[in-house]
């Protein structure tokens, strides 16, 4: 896995089937969670994604996905615009069905959000193999030009509403302060959060490890930096801030999951 380096060239071969998305693959009979290729938009070529075909029923396209910390989320404003990491492995079966480290891309995250109602499931694991999840009913991630604003909303799930309502712990504009819904995205060399708009010495993406839509700056940190073994201090963090894979409203500010990841898929309302 570690000699898999960008550009990675994975060699296991992709069905034939393939479709604007995976909930599209699905319905073409591409059933099985691997690396197909889609191609939302005529207009553009198609790419490669992971697509889980299981999860509560398939066809959700992998956005985001952190297991080992074999991948460096701190990366700039262009590469999280096209995204980074390993798509998905094989490792033995004779195709790509292990998903790795990797961000899709703001710009396809964009272009998938805007085909129209867009459902999202951020899924979680603990070092003792515990998993929960968040998921939204309804997902949007505006254009470059709105620095990828995010827009959230409908949550159901057992990890916490994080996204919508800040963190559990917190109370006044403490809590506000780390609400994630309607902020635009941050990088290391593009601040766009809440924390002192202006001041280039305040940045939370600098200081909490990853790209995301840091607010001042979080309750969630799915794109922060890997520790081994859950629970870390403020003495280990590069700066001394919470920059683990956090999701307070589930394990606190100083526990880094184990495992973290983002899929979407049309959303159809249920049948009334
Ligand atoms: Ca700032």
């Amino acid at each position: 896995r570690e000699e898999c380096k960008e550009p990675c060239k994975t060699t296991c071969p992709i069905p034939v089937v393939s479709g604007k998305e995976c909930e599209d693959i699905f319905r073409r009979g591409g059933k099985d969670s691997q690396m197909y290729f889609i191609q939302p938009d005529a207009f553009l070529p198609p790419y490669k994604v992971f697509c889980d075909q299981t999860t509560q029923n398939g066809g959700w396209v992998v956005l985001q996905n952190r297991l080992d910390g074999s991948v460096d989320f701190g990366r700039r404003w262009d590469e999280y615009r096209r995204g980074f990491g390993n798509t998905a492995f094989d490792v033995g079966k004779g195709h790509c069905e292990t998903p790795g480290e990797h961000w899709l891309g703001n710009d396809r995250m964009s272009q998938l959000t805007k085909m129209g109602p867009t459902e999202v499931l951020i899924e979680m694991e603990d070092w003792t193999g515990a998993k929960v999840f968040a998921q939204y009913r309804q997902f949007t991630v505006m254009a470059e030009t709105a620095n990828y604003l995010l827009a959230v909303n409908g949550y159901s799930g057992n990890a916490g509403n994080c996204l919508l309502d800040g963190s559990s712990e917190l109370f006044g504009e403490n809590r506000t302060m780390t609400i994630h819904n309607s902020m635009m995205f941050s990088t290391y060399d593009r601040d766009n959060d809440n924390w002192i708009p202006g001041d280039p010495s305040k940045q939370c993406a600098r200081e909490d490890g990853g790209g995301w839509w840091y607010n001042r700056c979080h309750s969630a940190n799915p794109n922060g930096r890997y520790y081994i073994g859950g629970a870390y201090t403020r003495h280990m963090a590069k700066h001394g801030t919470d920059d683990g894979l956090v999701w307070m409203n589930w394990k606190g500010s100083w526990y880094s999951l184990k495992a973290m990841s983002m899929k979407i898929r049309p959303y159809i309302s249920p049948q009334t």
